[in-house]
């Protein structure tokens, strides 16, 4: 691993200040659901897996990223990420699978069920928003290309398009983004692939047109516009555990009583709360600690940063 420079993670400061649901986005994503009729399956989105809070506003939650593709600034991602080509897209499925190959994004998704989850997200950096994804289940696409029984982790990578990404001119991260999961993580039910937001295709600077949802995790396991997906019997290397390993670990769950190196991981900043913003206490396991705590049974939780 080569040496870097510190690119420290700023918390900025400038909230956008609307914080509105925006209702017709949100019946285009009910109308859909409808249409593909899963209103009144037991998997209906919404009951059993969404979160009753109040969604941030898509002005939010797509002017506000983290996608250093694009650049280290909030607002480089919607800025840039419009250039990027997205059709066509393919991903590479490769390692411990029964059907490895290079997939269409429309072929790999076709016939997982999609549903919308509203989740909790919560960046390492301490600020904290709730977003409508409409997308599959990770397990569902794991089931389909069929895993192999020595697989014990999955890893994944983001493309790597200089000519496309502007923040791929530079050393900021080893590209490309690499993220991982045990397998077991992988295949939990809250376990996302996202493919759309507010019931419309997922913006490019969300990581169009597929990106990781892991909600109990630091927002940074969430790898955006992936291209490779591969199934391993080893602990995958991931991007900013190879940036930083005293701040960053494989795990990262999210934890308000492991404090990052730098800064109280213990409240958060909820997006959308204007200039005075209040802090929240920042909950174990992002409040999903019921459904995932399990995964962890007999390990030392402070060591899962
Ligand atoms: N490929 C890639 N994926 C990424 C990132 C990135 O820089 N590149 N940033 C991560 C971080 S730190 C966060 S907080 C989330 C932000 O997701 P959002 O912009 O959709 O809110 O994306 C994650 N996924
Ligand atoms: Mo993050």
């Amino acid at each position: 691993m080569r040496p870097r420079f510190d690119t420290e993670l700023k918390e900025c400061d400038v909230t956008p200040e609307a914080d509105f649901i925006n209702r017709r986005r949100l019946m285009a994503g009910a109308a859909g659901l409808l249409a593909s009729g899963l209103i009144g399956t037991p998997l209906l989105a919404r009951s059993r897996y969404s979160t009753t809070a109040k969604p941030n506003s898509l002005k939010d939650i797509t002017t506000y990223n983290n996608f250093y593709e694009f650049g280290t600034g909030k607002s480089d991602p919607a800025r840039y990420a419009g250039a990027l080509t997205i059709k066509p897209w393919s991903i590479k499925v490769d390692g411990l699978v029964d059907k490895p190959g290079t997939y269409g994004f429309e072929d790999l998704i076709a016939g997982l069920p999609t549903e919308e989850r509203i989740y909790r997200f919560r960046c390492v950096e301490a600020w904290s928003m709730v977003v409508p994804w409409t997308g599959f289940q990770l397990s569902d696409l794991l089931k389909k290309v069929g895993v192999q029984s020595g697989a014990r982790f999955v890893a994944f990578e983001t493309l790597v398009r200089p000519s496309e990404m502007p923040g791929q001119n530079r050393a900021l991260l080893d590209w490309p983004y690499r993220e991982g999961l045990r397998l077991d993580e992988a295949m939990h039910p809250l376990t996302m692939i996202a493919t759309g937001l507010y019931g419309k295709p997922l913006p490019k600077q969300n990581g169009a047109p597929l990106r990781l949802v892991v909600p109990w995790k630091y927002g940074f396991k969430s790898i955006k516009s992936i291209v490779r997906i591969s199934l391993t019997d080893r602990m995958p290397q991931t991007t900013w555990n190879m940036q930083n390993p005293r701040e960053y670990g494989f795990y990262s769950n999210v934890n308000p009583t492991v404090d990052h190196p730098r800064w109280s991981q213990a409240s958060e900043r909820p997006l959308g709360g204007g200039l005075f913003s209040k802090r929240v206490p920042t909950r174990m396991f992002n409040g999903y600690e019921k459904e995932v705590a399990g995964l962890y049974k007999g390990m030392n939780l402070k060591k899962l940063f």
